[in-house]
């Protein structure tokens, strides 16, 4: 099936498919560079009864892809050239499944029928991965019995004849070969004898597998009579529309391929979809949503096939943050609106007060100083001390102000809460920064401490940075971003004058908050910032 055209290059072309012919590329599974196996499937092909991979026939690198989704395809098309590692000296792939003979199947049944297991060409010990039909069962003529899978090809073995099935040969597991029986069936109404076509699918089995002599047991007049030509023949993706390949996935992983729904062509199930399926499965009920519905997935990488890696499973506080922020993420507008707030003076009275606070255990760092100008000013502006409900029709305004701050743990990121923030006075604040945030590095945050919360503050400034936007904690509408304040020269009465600036960014709930009324609030904060004495003044 290959050809060499140039040096270490193999073309690899389509195999034997039997009588079919202009068939349709339903998928292309490598691009040019993508490196390969012998036997990794490089397309996969489509009839209106079979799908089929055809797989490469060298191990090396894909230097040309010549074919593309939806052109059509013959014996001896060329697929792609492999510039290859290791030309395979049996280039032959696999025959696909076989074509279909013209309908030889008897009209009626004797008193007991034999169904066997049609040629299956150069297949050998093929496996039952489904038993359809059980004793007892009443099956009409091409009704499926069993499901054999090869690596390349499913394909169903159906009744040749309408009938009750006495008995069922084969088990699921189970290997057969061409000539098995795979069930007898019976009629009561076996008035007339059974049709045996002298010359059955002999012509289609030679097309399929020209190179292979029929089994002996395919010579069997039984045999012939009972291979139901076209239908068992062709391999008939039943039920569930899928190659080879993903039905062996979907099995790996235990996926019932009739649950999973296909975004390919026609409805085509393919891996990525039953990766989406376990996903939301894994994920719960509430995600676990139609594949229509789904959001466009990045693309899967086999990072291994690039180098060395090592795989390092998500912490549990990992895995919980970065469930609720991709949802923040996904279902929220956000906007984020920068600003910058003038701490000259506000450095300059916290370094006057830091060690006497100190004195009394308490640290008075600049996050203090930003949470009590925060809730003085959301105080000011109600719509960011609220949630929308769960119908996104109604606004909840709260009367209370739980104030959450995003905390750098080793186990990854908390946001604790500081409870009744608007009644605490800086010192407060300062002291619940500190409790809350040694608790969150030693894990021994309650549950409790992280819940509640109506707006929070996320200071990297601590660390450095100029500006950044932070996500939203849903269901909260606005989160405060603060990034490392830095000396700059500020024009003022005439003159450059060094003043401490601190970036600030606001992101914001754009569905309930306004650019305008978001704007004012960064301003009013930066204002509150700059004029700190009124930071320090006792709450009543
Ligand atoms: N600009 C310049 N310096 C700052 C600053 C700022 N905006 N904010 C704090 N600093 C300084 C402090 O003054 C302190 O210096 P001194 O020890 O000399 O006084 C130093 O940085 C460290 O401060 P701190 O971190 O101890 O205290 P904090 O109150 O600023 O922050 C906490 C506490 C818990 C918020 C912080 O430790 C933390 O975890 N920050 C990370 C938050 C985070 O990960 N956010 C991202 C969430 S979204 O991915």
């Amino acid at each position: 099936m290959g050809t060499t055209p140039g040096a270490g290059n193999t073309t690899v072309v389509v195999p034997d498919i039997g009588d079919f012919s202009d068939v349709e590329v339903i998928e292309v599974l490598v691009q040019a560079g993508d490196p390969v196996a012998v036997e990794a499937p490089l397309i996969t092909l489509e009839t209106d009864k079979a799908t089929m991979d055809v797989p490469s026939t060298a191990a090396g690198r894909v230097v040309e892809v010549s074919v593309k989704k939806g052109d059509r395809v013959s014996k001896g098309s060329p697929i792609a050239v492999i510039e290859a590692a290791q030309a395979s000296g049996n280039l032959a792939a696999k025959p696909a499944p076989p074509p279909p003979a013209a309908n030889q199947v008897p009209a009626a049944l004797p008193a007991a029928l034999e169904i066997r297991v049609p040629d299956l060409g150069d297949f050998k010990d093929v496996e039952v991965i489904d038993v359809l039909v059980k004793e007892g069962d009443t099956v009409g003529l091409e009704t499926p019995l069993v499901t054999l899978e090869t690596d390349k090809a499913t394909m169903d073995v159906p009744s040749s004849a309408a009938g009750t099935v006495a008995k069922v040969h084969v088990a699921k597991g189970a290997r057969v070969n061409a000539g098995d029986v795979v069930a007898t069936l019976k009629s009561a109404a076996a008035a007339e004898p059974v049709a045996r076509p002298t010359e059955p699918a002999a012509a289609t089995v030679a097309t399929a597998a020209p190179a292979t002599p029929a089994p002996a047991a395919a010579q069997d007049a039984t045999l012939r009579t009972a291979v139901p030509a076209a239908g068992a023949a062709l391999p008939d993706i039943r039920g569930a529309h899928a190659s080879p390949s993903v039905r062996r996935f979907a099995r790996e992983l235990g996926v019932d391929l009739a649950r999973v729904t296909g975004s390919g062509l026609k409805g085509r199930i393919n891996e990525d979809d039953v990766k989406a399926f376990v996903k939301q499965a894994l994920a719960g009920p509430s995600r676990a949503e139609p594949a229509g519905n789904a959001l466009p997935r990045v693309p899967d990488v086999d990072f291994a096939a690039f180098g060395p890696v090592e795989v390092k499973p998500l912490g549990r506080i990992q895995k919980i943050s970065g469930t609720r922020l991709q949802a923040a993420w996904i279902n929220i507008p956000h906007v984020t609106q920068h600003d910058e707030a003038d701490i000259t003076e506000l450095e300059k009275l916290r370094a006057s007060l830091k060690d006497r606070a100190a004195s009394r255990g308490i640290k008075l760092t600049p996050l203090a100083f930003i949470a009590r100008a925060c809730a003085k000013v959301i105080a000011q502006f109600p719509n960011f001390n609220a949630s929308l409900d769960a119908s996104g029709q109604n606004l909840v305004l709260k009367k209370y102000l739980h104030l959450g701050f995003a905390a750098d743990t080793p186990n990854g990121l908390v946001v604790p809460v500081i409870r009744d923030a608007g009644r605490k006075d800086v010192y407060e604040l300062a002291r619940d920064l500190g409790e809350l945030a040694g608790k969150a590095r030693a894990g021994k945050l309650a549950a409790a401490e992280m819940q509640g919360g109506c707006f929070t503050i996320s200071s990297l400034g601590g660390i450095g940075g100029t500006a950044f936007t932070p996500i939203i904690n849903a269901p909260e509408v606005a989160i405060l971003g603060v990034s490392r304040s830095q000396q700059r020269p500020v024009w003022q009465g005439g003159k450059f004058e060094p003043r401490l600036m601190l970036p600030l960014s606001l992101s914001y709930d754009h569905r309930v908050i306004d650019g305008a009324e978001a704007v004012r609030f960064v301003v009013a904060l930066a204002e509150a910032l700059a004029a700190p004495a009124s930071l320090t003044e006792a709450v009543p």
